[in-house]
């Protein structure tokens, strides 16, 4: 069931979704357990920013009825933190021994610039721990306030502007908040990643409950702290499978899918349309042991790697496009 994925090799093809499973908190709850049993085949940190950030005001959720609404605004300790604080104890936990096998230590950064994200790709490739590392690219552009990711030519420019300041694998996490993820895939595949992974979670937002003044010109406040959130979840699982098996028709790089997974059957449709890897996110909150459950389920049924002839039997193929 061992997966290879970017030159690494991962026991089986479950990892976590950025941000959706704190290690490091997991090991004060769960203690020596977790790390005898650790959920995933490779671990992705929650993102970090070259300075530390405080996060969005609460609240910070709103629950809608098959998933959540995130506005968490990325607090983190920075770069520094990160690697000071942060870095070892996540070292330790997947670092192996013991029996252990070692589980690649991925982490995600986000930048506003070109040169921001160079400097965070820079640090992390000094780090010997770090085997892999993710670009969140869903913040937007310091200067035209557009997500850096929703843009090909954009996020091409980004890519190409970090590809050189790191040897190790480089992950672009695509936004999946604009008109055409495939063409912002094969940008990022074209300007050198080594995979991509999607998808990050739906713009969305939810209104506070009236208050009560009436009348036809009561305005109703956002309920998040932040205004806008991300929906993930159950509620965003066909979406995530629809843009994965565009981007995995299209890409030559391996692919990361991820939204709204529960169960080893909607890991095993991810698989099916082209995904390498399959990350767990809102459903760990609820059982951080859903990773565990699936991996296990996988390794039992008739668990098979994707073969060539389904990655290209979609729709999605260009010479499928109507356009075209
Ligand atoms: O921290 C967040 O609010 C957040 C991030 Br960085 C992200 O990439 N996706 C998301 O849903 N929330």
């Amino acid at each position: 069931m061992s997966v290879e994925f970017c030159g690494l090799q991962l026991a089986h093809p479950i990892v976590n979704g950025s941000g959706t499973f704190d290690a490091i908190a997991a090991r004060g709850v769960f203690g020596e357990q977790l790390l005898q049993e650790f959920p995933f085949a490779a671990y992705v940190s929650k993102t970090i920013t070259l300075e530390p950030r405080a996060g969005n005001p609460p609240p910070r959720l709103w629950e809608t009825p098959a998933g959540l609404i995130n506005s968490i605004g990325l607090p983190n300790k920075g770069l520094h933190g990160y690697l000071l604080e942060d870095l070892p104890q996540l070292a330790e936990i997947t670092g192996g021994g013991d029996g252990r096998a070692a589980i690649p230590l991925i982490t995600n950064v986000m930048g506003a610039t070109a040169e921001e994200l160079a400097r965070l790709v820079e640090a992390c490739d000094a780090q010997s721990q770090i085997a892999a590392i993710e670009l969140n690219v869903s913040c937007p552009n310091v200067k035209t306030g557009l997500d850096i990711g929703a843009d090909p030519l954009q996020l091409e420019q980004v890519v190409s502007a970090v590809r050189g300041h790191t040897s190790k694998p480089l992950i672009v996490k695509l936004t999946p908040n604009t008109a055409d993820v495939p063409a912002c895939a094969l940008a990022a595949e074209a300007a050198g990643a080594d995979a991509v992974s999607l998808i990050n979670t739906l713009r969305a937002t939810a209104l506070a409950p009236p208050a009560g003044r009436g009348g036809a010109d009561e305005r109703r406040d956002r309920w998040l702290g932040g205004g806008n959130g991300g929906l993930s979840g159950p509620a965003i699982r066909p979406v995530a499978l629809a843009q994965v098996a565009a981007v995995a028709a299209r890409v030559t790089v391996p692919v990361v899918g991820m939204g709204g997974v529960q169960s080893a059957a909607h890991a095993q449709d991810l698989l099916d349309v082209g995904a390498t890897l399959v990350a767990v996110g809102t459903e760990s909150f609820r059982d951080p042991a859903t990773a565990t459950r699936i991996a296990r389920e996988l390794a039992s049924s008739a668990f098979t790697q994707p073969s060539a002839s389904l990655r290209g039997h979609s729709d999605d193929r260009p010479n499928h496009r109507s356009e075209e």
